[in-house]
């Protein structure tokens, strides 16, 4: 990919705004949050000029959706979880310069005179069309509210507006078999008037601006999968919905109609940038219609064609906006091997991760990004979360820092001495040192984070690789002089890491330079700096005391965790397994006829020859009598004996393989096919009456 464009004098960075429908999860942040953060760091530390915005989506049909099955109102739902998400971002340090929400009256203001410029310019299609329609819930169902088959892909969950599958963008009428996710109703057609943004009109523009023009520089998934829809031809596409939740169409003729929250969200990066702009006395129009800004664009791959095809035909239709330079999307992060989901709590909570694991915020970063899911799916596993922490923050770079740090307070007071004569090794790690910003530079500049983590990791490794071979604590015993060289040489490594790790580890970096006291160092170190700099701890520098970056994760903290996703498991299997239909109706005397009574298992012994069966001998309060149940593959008999269990007593006799079964134990099946007794909650007189 060629480097970014001199011409640029600024980067307005946007990170996908997250619905506020739940928290933020480790696939929010792997996807999107944490690339960015380390972009828009790694830009400023070179001195660039960053804006780097977002802010909650607040509206489409997600938020009712889920405000309903909270019970709580839709405003309720997205304080909530605006909330939550925005401290969780800032506790995880992610540095937005501005995060707003798209409920802001800023917003409204601002999507509505977008939409205004667009339909006095005349850029929409009004037509009246038929769109799916719930007669049981009296309603359009528009987006989330209506699922079917992506035609696209076969995937059975697609929803109306896009399939999060394949990433197609589809209209609800497109889905194959469509189903009301409101009653379950199948929807009818009825007529509706909508504006239509005419994508087949920009079809020529999108091909040379991106098939053409971003060939080299965008990633091959992003590439593709916009040139799959550009090939399969643009259709105008319904930016209005019959919806009550959203912003309101500010035009006449629209009542009961709001914005499509995917004609109003990425809007929502430009109110963000206003609202910054109105706070910090800036001109905001300087980073988003001045041609002299790289505008690049952060998401996940399922919206790859909202930033890539309808949000940049949204700025070329307005005709004062720059379009993005770069849109650099992930792919999905899966978690132990299954699909993250927010509705199924199959996640690793952020804010969850930030309680459970104090002071660690960089280890979760750090982890995310050397398992980016950059070019494909991948898979965050707890076990790999504590191995990159265990061996390779704690082993490589924190080994280093703690080893080079402590010898030069116990050799020399923890002030850099002069340094003597340099050897060759000394010469050369001193000029890798000035090799990385280059390295891991040129890896982030074509947002390759993964690579960029392992380039930092490896100047820690040749910190370590450095002390082992010259081997300081064997040197001071006979030239004492040539020790303290040797860990002159250490520091400008450790010093190094306290700049070069800013991005990606903000927390370890910030601890690491007050441990080095660089702050007052003449050489205010910073990333281009690092690169011609002759030392960067110069001689006299005083360190501060010593302190451990980051603390070994035991299994036992791992094993939570993984207990933690079993109890999620076996409560969604519960929640989601398939009740089987009521029976018919009975009268109360067809019930009356049940004589149901509380029994006491004496005897249990298998049935010979018969792998289910077992014979018990009951104490049914009446008699004690022989029951025989198919139950050997679930219980073995010696856990039966004493067990308080319901027994049909008069239920025919009816011989079982030769024995006389006199009545029926109740037992349930659980969702894991496990059976389980019907048992009095407390122990009670055998042959009481249950009824
Ligand atoms: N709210 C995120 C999602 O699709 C969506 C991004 C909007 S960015 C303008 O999960
Ligand atoms: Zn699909």
């Amino acid at each position: 990919m060629p480097q970014k464009n001199p011409a640029f004098k600024r980067t307005t960075i946007t990170a996908a705004l997250p619905y506020t429908n739940g928290p933020i999860h480790i696939g929010h942040l792997a996807g999107v949050y944490v690339p960015a953060d380390i972009y828009s760091r790694y830009l400023r530390l070179k001195g660039e000029e960053v804006l780097f915005v977002c802010g909650s989506d607040e509206h489409g049909v997600a938020i009712p959706m889920k405000a309903k099955k909270e019970g709580v109102s839709p405003q309720e739902l997205i304080d909530k979880y605006d909330g939550i998400i925005r401290k969780s971002f800032a506790d995880f340090g992610i540095a937005f310069d501005n995060y707003s929400r798209t409920s802001a009256p800023i917003h409204h203001e601002t999507a509505s005179d977008f939409f205004k410029t667009l339909h006095t310019q005349g850029d929409f299609i009004e037509e009246v069309t038929e769109q799916l329609y719930d007669p049981e819930a009296d309603q359009f169902l528009a987006d989330r509210f209506v699922t079917g088959t992506c035609p696209k892909c076969g995937y059975e969950e697609a929803y109306g507006d896009q399939c999060e599958n394949c990433g197609s963008s589809l209209n609800a009428t497109d889905l194959i078999g469509a189903k009301s996710v409101i009653s379950g109703a199948i929807p009818v057609l009825k007529s509706t008037k909508h504006w239509f943004l005419p994508l087949d009109r920009y079809e020529g523009f999108l091909k040379s601006w991106i098939l053409e023009g971003h060939r080299e520089d965008w990633k091959p998934n992003v590439y593709g999968q916009c040139k799959s829809w550009i090939d399969d031809g643009l259709k105008p596409r319904a930016v209005t919905r019959d919806l009550d939740w959203g912003i309101p169409v500010p035009v006449e003729g629209a009542e009961g109609k709001v914005l499509y929250v995917w004609f109003d969200a990425p809007i929502g990066y430009i109110s963000s940038t206003r609202e910054w702009a109105a706070r910090e006395g800036e001109d905001w129009e300087r980073w988003w219609k001045d041609p002299q800004t790289r505008l690049l664009h952060f998401i996940g791959k399922d919206n790859i064609v909202f930033h890539c095809i309808i949000f940049p035909a949204m700025l070329k239709a307005h005709g004062e906006y720059i379009l993005p330079e770069n849109v650099p999307a992930n792919e999905f992060l899966n978690l132990e091997g299954q699909k993250l989901s927010t509705s199924r709590n199959w996640a690793v909570w952020l804010h969850e991760y930030l309680e459970e694991f104090p002071g660690m915020q960089d280890v979760l970063r750090y982890a995310l990004t050397a398992n980016a899911p950059e070019t494909k799916d991948n898979d965050f596993t707890w076990k790999d979360f504590q191995a990159r922490n265990n061996n390779e923050l704690v082993a490589i770079f924190g080994n280093f820092v703690n080893r080079v740090t402590v010898l030069t307070h116990k050799y020399l007071d923890g002030r850099l001495a002069q340094p003597g004569p340099l050897t060759d090794t000394d010469r050369e790690t001193l000029e890798a040192i000035r090799t990385y910003p280059g390295k891991i530079g040129n890896s982030l500049d074509r947002f390759r984070f993964r690579e960029a983590s392992q380039d930092l990791m490896n100047l820690a490794r040749l910190g370590n690789k450095y002390l082992a071979d010259e081997e300081p604590w064997k040197v001071v015993k006979t030239d004492p002089e040539r020790a303290a060289t040797i860990l002159y040489v250490g520091m400008q490594v450790a010093a190094a890491l306290a700049v070069l790790s800013e991005p990606f580890l903000p927390f370890t970096a910030a601890k690491l330079k007050f441990l080095l006291q660089m702050d007052n160092t003449e050489a205010a170190a910073s990333w281009t700096s690092l690169s011609t700099l002759e030392t960067l701890l110069p001689a006299g520098h005083q360190i501060g005391e010593s302190q451990l970056l980051f603390r070994k994760i035991e299994d036992t903290e791992i094993q939570a965790q993984l207990e933690k996703l079993e109890a999620t498991k076996k409560s969604n299997a519960m929640n989601e397994t398939q009740v089987t239909p009521q029976k018919e109706t009975i009268t109360f005397d067809d019930f009356s006829k049940l004589d149901l009574r509380v029994g006491t298992i004496l005897e249990a012994e298998k049935m010979p020859k018969a792998d289910k069966l077992i014979v018990m001998k009951v104490d049914t309060g009446i008699d004690t009598r022989t029951i025989v149940s198919g139950i050997a593959m679930h219980f073995k008999p010696e856990e039966l004996v004493g067990k308080q269990v319901t027994v049909l007593v008069n239920l025919a006799p009816r011989p079982l393989r030769g024995v006389e079964s006199q009545g029926m134990i109740l037992l349930a099946e659980d969702h894991e096919g496990k059976l389980v007794f019907v048992t009095p909650e407390a122990a009670i007189a055998n042959g009481m009456v249950i009824r």
